[in-house]
């Protein structure tokens, strides 16, 4: 699903989150890229532009946050407009107030409407526990029938069908009635579909919408027809105003177009995802989910989520005060360190940035066996020692060795280390604060 455009927007991006800083050319050189990905994408030209054009606009307006680098800021940037594109939170399908909820199932011939017909009611079977009723109100095709009347009854829906001989528009009132008679929480019209959209095609669905008064209208699109699937929903909307898409086979779809654009031309959001022709191949459709399978980077935006939440602002604000005094003790190294380690052991943290990759962790300095026994050497000194690092002479480094299984040269080593540490933090302090974002950008 949509590998081309995973693939260039992903390399694209991690181009742009190796720098450290960003100048406007980078970032116009970005968005040339971005833009050419989601054309080569099929999306909407119109949509293209203004999408391109908004995360131009933040990227450089932003003030870089927290603990993120620029390049990383461009990566959350595009992912929310990217989510915000697809509609950004999640629609939900809506019931009427008194059951029977009716559902109108449009789109062309071929779409996967009969299909979608049956997902739907699966759906709703086991995520809402409904009992759920499909009409079959295709007529023109006795195929048609057969097909609604074999995979409605695998999913188990009541089927109501009457052949091929009666009128679409008599059969759905029918189905109504039989549907409230039998008390079903659901009833899902299926209808036929047209090669194109054409005038006899959406006189009948108006008078079905007529005749049922649907709670909703939902549009099937086929998403490997791309542009066109916006188009036909565009003309759609004009003639019987649909309220949501069902976007099928997008299995089948390596571009993404339809799905990146039809919100946006539409305004009608993307409720379903059909992805497969087997029945259980139906999901809800999550816009921010979406967009992070596109770019790829959930696990990178998850690490960003992560490292924002967890550091505490209060005791940051300690700690910031402690560094200007040039009082930072290895107690608050320790708890630094506990800090650090609640987000999860460091290789695991590393591992989730793409690129990544298990050779490369084998060359990072700070390993986990590093902390770990920087945290035993802290955690075998007395309370006095923490606080008072000077004091750790002579037989209190053995002491400390032998307690954390460690050596007296290492030992030695962090002491000397962080003696280094607190003068350099102490010559800060007593200037102005200097800023560690810069100093951590430097660093990286
Ligand atoms: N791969 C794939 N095929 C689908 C999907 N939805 C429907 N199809 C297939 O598309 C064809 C047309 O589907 P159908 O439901 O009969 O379309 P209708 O004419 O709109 O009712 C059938 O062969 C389906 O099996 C999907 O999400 N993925
Ligand atoms: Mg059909």
């Amino acid at each position: 699903m949509f590998d081309a455009l995973s693939e260039k927007l992903q390399a694209t991006l991690s181009d742009v989150r190796q720098r450290g800083t960003l100048t406007e050319d980078d970032v116009n050189a970005a968005m040339r890229e971005i833009r050419l990905a989601l054309l080569e994408a099929d999306v909407n030209f119109k949509v293209v532009k203004s999408f391109t054009a908004s995360v131009k606009e933040r990227c450089l307006g932003a003030d870089v946050v927290g603990a993120l680098n620029p390049g990383q800021q461009v990566v959350k940037i595009v992912d929310e407009e990217l989510t915000a594109l697809m509609g950004g939170s999640s629609a939900g399908l809506a019931f009427a107030p008194r059951p029977p909820t009716v559902i109108l199932m449009a789109g062309l011939q071929g779409s996967g409407k009969t299909t979608a017909t049956a997902k739907l009611a699966r759906f709703l079977k086991e995520n809402n526990d409904s009992s759920v009723a499909v009409a079959a109100c295709d007529v023109y095709r006795p195929a048609a029938v057969d097909q609604l009347v074999k995979v409605g009854g695998q999913v188990g829906a009541t089927v109501y069908e009457k052949g091929t001989d009666e009128n679409p528009v008599d059969i759905a009132r029918w189905a109504l009635d039989q549907a409230k008679q039998d008390g079903k929480d659901v009833l899902i019209v299926d209808t036929a579909g047209r090669l194109h959209v054409d005038e006899s095609l959406m006189e009948e669905l108006k008078e079905i919408r007529k005749a049922v008064k649907p709670t909703s209208i939902l549009l099937v699109v086929d998403a490997m027809t791309g542009q066109d699937a916006v188009n036909v929903a565009e003309q759609f909307g004009e003639a019987v105003n649909f309220d949501g898409v069902i976007m099928s086979k997008l299995d089948g779809d390596a571009r993404g177009g339809a799905a990146l654009s039809v919100k946006a031309v539409t305004g009608k959001p993307i409720l379903f995802a059909s992805t497969g022709e087997k029945l259980d191949q139906f999901e809800r459709f999550h816009p921010d989910r979406m967009a992070q399978r596109i770019l790829g980077m959930g696990d990178v935006l998850s690490l960003i989520e992560k490292a924002e939440s967890q550091v505490e602002e209060d005791e940051a604000r300690e700690l910031e005060k402690k560094l200007r005094k040039g009082e930072f003790t290895f107690e608050d190294f320790l708890s630094q360190l506990k800090m650090m380690r609640k987000m999860g052991p460091l290789s695991s943290l590393l591992g989730m940035i793409p690129g990544f990759q298990g050779s490369q962790l084998k060359n990072m300095k700070v390993d986990d066996r590093e902390l770990d026994r920087v945290q035993a050497i802290i955690l075998s000194m007395t309370p006095e020692e923490r606080r008072r690092p000077e004091l750790i002479k002579g037989s209190r480094r053995l002491r400390i060795a032998k307690g954390s299984g460690t050596s007296v040269q290492q030992v030695n080593q962090l002491v000397k280390q962080f003696g280094q540490m607190q003068k350099v933090m102490k010559q800060l302090g007593r200037g102005k604060m200097p800023d560690l974002q810069a100093l951590m950008r430097q660093a990286r």
